[in-house]
């Protein structure tokens, strides 16, 4: 079977409805610090966990036979910079509980999510690479950073199968995000259907990597299915599929609603959004694993509208 740490979170809710859909809901425990919506409640079975509590994890894992752990849970880049060592607590020692369970031999594989944030200031910003310089700013990209290195260690001294891929900026409609900078591609949705208007964040030219929450996923778990012999990368693989400005994002959004205005007032998040690439190159994941994205920023925008139209 499989645990999802952090499963009432933006990637975690729909990793949920995905891995359930394809191994049967009740192969698929969900767990986080407080309960889900609804949809994802009365999906399968379902734990309240603190993901930095070993005992608690272990003890969901024999009662479960858990094989494999995907860790969702962590504070994110903006939350992380207002509560740096409780971000640091969460984000890391939950990856040293599931990394020491899979060392044990008490779950065999592990997904972990890293981030384009392990990315700092002078990193080369255009089609960053693979294995490029990596001096994170953030709070949170120090503990991306930092997990990564654990990863690959694990994986070298253990043989722990743990498979990582660095996120862009995600979007979605099924939960909020939550503490993220790029959570105002997400924001500008809701705000275009329900206000007509939206005061971003960041400037109108703040050009980042960004990806369509169903891209991730169907990435995420074609790297946990892929042969391991293929894999080479076991720190994180870069994953790219677009890059747009808050400008891009507002003009794709104004072919459907032609009215709606945007006025940008850039807060603490576009320091640590300058710091960020503004493109990835994701050669490696294209070569090990036939990594290949579907989704571009106008049918983003169409799948965004029309769901969040159905939803409201
Ligand atoms: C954040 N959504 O904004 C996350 C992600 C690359 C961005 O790490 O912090």
């Amino acid at each position: 079977s499989i645990l999802i740490l952090g499963a009432c979170g933006q990637i975690g809710t729909e990793l949920t409805f995905e891995l359930r859909a394809k191994y049967g809901s009740e192969n698929v425990v969900a767990s986080d610090i407080r309960e889900g919506g609804q949809t994802l409640m009365e999906s399968g079975p379902f734990e309240l966990l603190d993901a930095t509590n070993y005992e608690a994890i272990e003890d969901v894992i024999m009662h479960y036979e858990i094989e494999e752990v995907y860790l969702m849970a962590a504070m994110l880049s903006a939350t992380a910079e207002k509560f740096p060592m409780r971000a640091w607590n969460l984000n890391m020692n939950s990856l040293f509980n599931v990394l020491n369970l899979a060392k044990d031999n008490k779950i065999s594989k592990i997904f972990w999510p890293s981030s384009i944030a392990v990315f700092g200031p002078n990193t080369p910003k255009n089609n960053t690479a693979q294995n490029t310089i990596m001096e994170p700013s953030t709070v949170y990209g120090i503990s991306k950073q930092s997990g990564e290195r654990w990863c690959e260690y694990y994986f070298k001294k253990f043989g722990v199968d743990v498979r990582s891929v660095r996120y862009p900026g995600l979007i979605s409609w099924k939960t909020m995000p939550g503490g993220g900078t790029t959570d105002y591609a997400v924001e500008i949705y809701h705000a275009a259907l329900e206000q007509g208007k939206y005061q971003c964040f960041l400037n109108q030219d703040t050009k980042l990597p960004m990806m369509y929450m169903d891209d991730a996923i169907k990435a995420t778990i074609s790297l946990m299915e892929s042969n391991p012999e293929k894999l080479k990368v076991r720190s994180s693989y870069n994953l790219g599929s677009m890059s747009f400005t808050p400008k891009e994002i507002t003009e794709s959004i104004q072919k459907h609603i032609p009215d709606f205005e945007v006025t940008y007032v850039p807060d603490f998040r576009q320091e640590i959004a300058d710091s960020w690439p503004s493109s990835i190159d994701d050669t490696a994941a294209k070569h090990d694993w036939n990594w290949k994205p579907e989704f571009d920023l106008d049918s983003t925008t169409a799948e965004m509208l029309n769901n969040l139209k159905k939803t409201s």
